[in-house]
This record gives structure tokens, sequence and C-alpha cells, in this order.
């Protein structure tokens, strides 16, 4: 009886432990990518990520960038990266399925960048 208990602890404490270890093992490399000031450009324009790593962008610029996906054209049906970057705005995106993530700046057209997702 003594044992069963035991089990049925150390299995508690197992559970307990192990959700926090798997997700600190599934998170992916962070890529900064910067709109440049007064420039008009994303640095770098095109970059290549695994699975679960992340792209930051940050609006270095004065003015205000609104990058979004180009529609339609993507790996997803989803429109994967969107954010109104106000000047100075950090933004974030996590990609999990693989392919390439054509995107613009759909204030001004001329910036575009893509994301490759590789496996
Ligand atoms: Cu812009």
């Amino acid at each position: 009886m003594g044992k069963v208990v035991l089990g049925f602890i150390g299995v508690w404490i197992a559970l307990a432990v192990l959700p926090a270890s798997s997700a600190k093992a599934e998170e992916g490399t962070v890529h900064e990518v910067t709109v440049i000031r007064n420039a008009f450009k994303l640095n770098p324009q095109d970059i290549t990520i695994k699975i679960g790593d992340t792209i930051k962008w940050t609006n270095t610029d004065e003015r205000k960038h609104n990058l979004a996906s180009i529609p339609g054209s993507g790996a997803t049906d989803e429109l994967e990266i969107f954010s109104v970057m106000e000047p100075g705005a950090v933004y974030s995106h996590t990609f999990k399925t693989p392919g390439e993530y054509p995107y613009f700046c759909f204030i001004h057209n001329q910036m575009t960048g893509k994301i490759t997702v590789e496996k």
C-alpha cells in the first residue's frame, strides 16, 4: 500500500515538473529585424529561420510603419504578420508552419521583406 502511495506522489511530482521543462525546450531563437530610420527598408530584408523561432521587429524610424503579410501569398491562410508600428515599437511573432512569408508595409508598399521558415 505504501509503495502505491509513493508511486502516486512520484507521478504527481513528475507531472508538476515536466510541463515547465518541455515548454523551455520548445523555445526557439529570436531573430532581430530593424525598420531602418529614414530609409523605408527592413534589415535584413530576407531572413531564413527554423520552426518555432521568433522574429522581433523594431521600428527605429520616426514615422509609423504598418507591417503585414501580403494577402494570399504566405504559407498559411492566416495574416501571420500584422503590426501597426508606431515609432520605437517592437513586435514579435513566432512561426509554427514552414514556408515563405512575404510581407510589406501597407503605407509604403516599396518596403518589402520575406521570412522563410525551415523545418
Ligand atoms: Cu512604412
